[in-house]
Formats: C-alpha cells, structure tokens, sequence
C-alpha cells in the first residue's frame, strides 16, 4: 500500500512538472523597444577643380590634385573636386586639366 502510494505521488509530482509553463526570459522575450532616429543631411557645393575650397581654381589646385596621386596628405583636399575629367579617378590628367583650365587652353565644366 505504501509503495502504490509513492508510485502514485511521484507520477503525480511528474505531471505537475510537466504542466508548468517555460516562463524564461529568452529568445523571443521582448521586453521593450525603442527606436530613435535623426538624419542629417550636409550639402556641399562643389566647383569642379578648386580641391581647397577656396572659390578659385589656380595652380595650387593642380598641385593639391598630384600630392593626392602620390597619396602626401592635405588638410584641405576636396576630393569630389579633383576628378574633374569625371572618370571615376583622381590623376594626372586632372591636374594637367586643371593647368589647362588656369592658362586659358580649356574650360572646366
Ligand atoms: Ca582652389
Ligand atoms: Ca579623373
């Protein structure tokens, strides 16, 4: 009689375990959100040629565009300026295009 008894609590003590909701926090817990977003937007006029920004376009230009091809680090180098042929690169041809620009030879566009 004893034995059936505690053959019965155990079995009744498993079921009770089993019914017992998995309240854990985990994957899939959410237990709060929040979401804050700013945007800013900074529009840079750019006059193709003058790479220093300062409302000219002269030999300093051509020479800014050359130490940036043999990669000598400026302060003030504006490189959406330099690419002026407008390939997609900063070279030579740039520069020679910038020298063109300031004697008279051609126009930068
Ligand atoms: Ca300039
Ligand atoms: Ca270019």
């Amino acid at each position: 009689m004893r034995k059936k008894l505690q053959t019965i609590l155990a079995t009744a003590l498993v079921i009770a375990v089993a019914a017992i909701p998995a309240f854990a926090e985990g994957t899939g817990i959410v237990t709060s959100t929040s979401t804050t977003m700013t945007t800013t937007t900074t529009v840079v006029n750019v006059v193709m040629g003058d790479t220093d920004g300062n409302g000219t376009i002269n030999t300093d230009d051509a020479l800014a565009i050359l130490k940036s091809v043999v990669k000598i680090e400026q302060d003030a180098f504006i490189e959406a300026a330099a690419d002026v042929d407008k390939n997609g690169k900063v070279d030579v041809d740039d520069a020679l295009k910038v020298l063109k620009h300031v004697v008279g030879l051609e126009k930068i566009q």
